[in-house]
Order: C-alpha cells, then sequence, then structure tokens
C-alpha cells in the first residue's frame, strides 16, 4: 500500500527547531520559530491564564461536546477583539465566528469554505508571506500566486507594485492579507495605504481573507485591529483568521477563531449553516480547555485587564530588543545601517542577511535563523542579545 510514498520535505521553520534541539552546543539560539520567549528564555505562562486556569481546575466542570461552532462567548470575545467593543456590527447578525484549532485551523475552515463556494477562485498570497499559507490553500485546492509586497531595497512595502498587482486581479479573486505584525518581514502597510487597498477590493470585488495572528503585537490590541475595522466600517464582506497561540501564549491549545463578516443577518444565518457543515466533516467541534480559559480572560474585566498589561509588557520587551540590537550592531563596528528593524513590527524582523550569512550563523555560532534571513525578534533577551549581535558582526565582517 504504502511503497509509493515518497519523503515530505520538512517544513523549513518547524524544520530548523529540529535541528535546534539536536544541537549540542550550550550557547546556541534560536531566532527562527515564531514563538514570544520571556527575558529568561522561557514561554511565559501568562497570570491571566493562569487564574482562569486555577479557577477552571477547581470549577471541576464536565466536559461533554462543545457545539459544533464552539463557546458562545469566547467566540463574541473574538468579535470583540476584532471589531472593538460597542461597534454596531456586534449585535446586527451580520458578524459570525466559529472557534478554531488555533489561526491555522481558521485558515483551513475558512479555504475549505471558499473552496466549496468559489471553486474557479484562486488565491494571491504576499510575496514573501507565511509559509503555511501556500500550503494550507494549495491543499484545500487552490491555485496560489503571489503580489509584490516586500521591497529589499529600502527594507520596506512596496506598495506600487503590491496596489499594481490586487488592480489587475480577476473579480473574485481571494486575497490573503496580513492584518498586522506581517510574518516574516515585519512590515505593514500604513492606516493611509490600507485605506487605498480597501478602495481597490471594494472596486474590484475581491475576496479580502485577513490573517491576524499577532494582535496585540504591534501596537496595542485595538490599534493592530484598525484594518479589520475599516474594512467592516466600508461594507466589505470578508473573512478573518484569529489566532491566540502568541497573544495568550497557548501555543499547544489550540485557540482561534474564524470569522465572518456579511452583508445581512438572514445572510449570515445561511453561510453559519454552511460554515459548521465545513467544520462537523473535519473535527466535528472544537475542544474545550483552551478555549474555556481565553473566553474566562476575555470576559472577565480584571483577568481582561491583567492579559492586556501581560501583552504590553511582552509588546514592549519586543520594541527593547529591537531597539538594543541596532545599538549593539552598531557597537560591534558594523556598517550596515539596520534602523529599519525599529521601523518593523511585531515577532520578526527581515534582517537582510543571505542565506549564506544564515547558514555560517547557524554553523559557527550555534545562532539559527530562517534561510530568508527572518529572524524572531522575541527570542532575543538580556543575556543572548550580546551574542547574537557578536555573531552577526562576524558574519558581515
Ligand atoms: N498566520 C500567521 C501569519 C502566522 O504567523 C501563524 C503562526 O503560527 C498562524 C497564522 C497560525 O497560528 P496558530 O499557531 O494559532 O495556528
Ligand atoms: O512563522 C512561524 O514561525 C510561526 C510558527 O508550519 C509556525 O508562525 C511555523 C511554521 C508552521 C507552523 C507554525
Amino acid at each position: 500500500l504504502f511503497e509509493s510514498v515518497e519523503l515530505a520535505p520538512r517544513d523549513p521553520i518547524l524544520g530548523l527547531n529540529e535541528q535546534f534541539n539536536a544541537d549540542t552546543r550550550a550557547g546556541k539560539v534560536n531566532l527562527g520559530v515564531g514563538v514570544y520567549y520571556d527575558d529568561e528564555g522561557r514561554i511565559p505562562l501568562l497570570k491571566a491564564v493562569h487564574k482562569a486556569e486555577v479557577a477552571r481546575v477547581e470549577a471541576a466542570a464536565p466536559r461533554g461536546y462543545l457545539p459544533i461552532e464552539g463557546i458562545s462567548a469566547y467566540n463574541k470575545g473574538a468579535q470583540r477583539l476584532l471589531l472593538g467593543a460597542g461597534n454596531p456590527l456586534l449585535e446586527s447578525g451580520r458578524v459570525l465566528t466559529a472557534q478554531s484549532l488555533g489561526g491555522t485551523g481558521a485558515l483551513k475552515i475558512g479555504a475549505d469554505f471558499l473552496k466549496w463556494l468559489k471553486p474557479d477562485a484562486n488565491v494571491v498570497i504576499s510575496n514573501p508571506s507565511w509559509e503555511n499559507h501556500r500550503a494550507l490553500f494549495e491543499r484545500a485546492g487552490f491555485t496560489v500566486e503571489t503580489y509584490p509586497y516586500y521591497d529589499a531595497a529600502t527594507h520596506g512595502l512596496d506598495f506600487n507594485g503590491m496596489t499594481a498587482a490586487l488592480n489587475a486581479l480577476p473579480e473574485g479573486t481571494i486575497v490573503i492579507l496580513h492584518a498586522c505584525c506581517h510574518n516574516p518581514t515585519g512590515v505593514d502597510p500604513t492606516f493611509d495605504q490600507w485605506k487605498e487597498i480597501a478602495r481597490i477590493i471594494k472596486q474590484r470585488d475581491l475576496v479580502p481573507f485577513l490573517d491576524i495572528a499577532y494582535q496585540g503585537f504591534g501596537e496595542g490590541i485595538e490599534e493592530d485591529a484598525a484594518v479589520v475595522r475599516y474594512f467592516a466600517d466600508q461594507d466589505i464582506t470578508m473573512l478573518v483568521s484569529s489566532s491566540f497561540s502568541k497573544s495568550f501564549s497557548l501555543y499547544g491549545e489550540r485557540v482561534g477563531a474564524l470569522t465572518l463578516i456579511c452583508s445581512s443577518s438572514e445572510e449570515g444565518e445561511r453561510v453559519l449553516s454552511q460554515l459548521k457543515r465545513v467544520i462537523r466533516t473535519n473535527y466535528s467541534n472544537p475542544p474545550t480547555h483552551g478555549g474555556t480559559i481565553v473566553s474566562m480572560v476575555l470576559n472577565t474585566p480584571e483577568l481582561y485587564d491583567l492579559w492586556a498589561t501581560e501583552l504590553a509588557g511582552m509588546r514592549e520587551r519586543i520594541r527593547s530588543m529591537r531597539q538594543q540590537l541596532v545599538e549593539k550592531l552598531k557597537a560591534e563596528g558594523v556598517n550596515k545601517d539596520f534602523s529599519f528593524v525599529l521601523e518593523q513590527r511585531g515577532m520578526f524582523s527581515y534582517s537582510g542577511l543571505t542565506k549564506e550569512q544564515v547558514d555560517r550563523l547557524r554553523e559557527e555560532h550555534g545562532v539559527y535563523a530562517v534561510s530568508s534571513g527572518r529572524i524572531c525578534v522575541a527570542a532575543l533577551n538580556s543575556r543572548n542579545i550580546d551574542y547574537v549581535a557578536k555573531a552577526i558582526a562576524s558574519v558581515l565582517a
């Protein structure tokens, strides 16, 4: 039966993790995978999460099946994060949400739903994008193409290239957009640029699928959802995948949500009924634990405030690491101006290091980065940053 099965390539990022784990050098540093580590180099267990978890364990709640679309209070909490508490859309019946298995699960049920709805549409992703975007939409049966995004010369956005490409897409093309903290580049459109993107999407009748996996890691919880809120204000119908893996530091709990904004409540009812069919034939209904924890935090004012403070702490620590990296590279005598690292948002920076330099970083110094030159700034800390700056300076010399 399985004789003809060929060995599949490793996921470039998760494969790097395996290599890192097998490395026996004491000073090794993993700037590969997109995970937030605290200053001690550990994945934090947020206090807000821990409090909710203790309360949940003490409640000794039974573990029946959840509804197909998950916990209602969780879904409402996810909607408030996207649209802002008090947004009249929340009560309109036009917004529907399904709890999902992480952001990946949200993208997957969204992709399956879209393949059923628009079997002949193509998908476009940014160049570059998160590796899994292409794989996931191709697996769902779509042809995936790219639109220009990153301009290596300026370390910024190729806005003209991007808008020209969007302007040339056939009606109904599905456009995957990173709502904030672009993975892998750290480069986001400005709000004015988002307005222009929205105008093109509306004018050309494109289908936006916004992916928000780092809400709160850019400028703030509310600020980072600005594009979602703007699109919604413009009455653009769309899909949004949310991931709480990073913002709640709950990677392994698989917490995310798929939200669809429809043009009427009656349409919303029909859409939800079909989305539930997609879920039923994938995994039937989502798991209870992580969703309950996130729901408790989002719906309990004291826990919410504590969470928001902890998330701000993560955001500010990353900022400070960006600042220090730029300063330390300069102090190490690096001539190249790295100040663009300060303009980038979220966990990642496209460092501009070449594949050869990344190879040398790993082989000579045990510093792991993605071959594209992407580094996870959230893995830097006060103990490894001097070492990393020296290592980068040595491969640039
Ligand atoms: N989308 C982007 C842009 C990501 O970087 C990630 C990271 O993991 C995801 C989606 C998936 O999130 P999750 O780990 O919650 O599946
Ligand atoms: O880009 C990253 O590093 C994170 C983690 O298949 C990740 O988004 C990487 C690859 C993957 C799943 C998650």
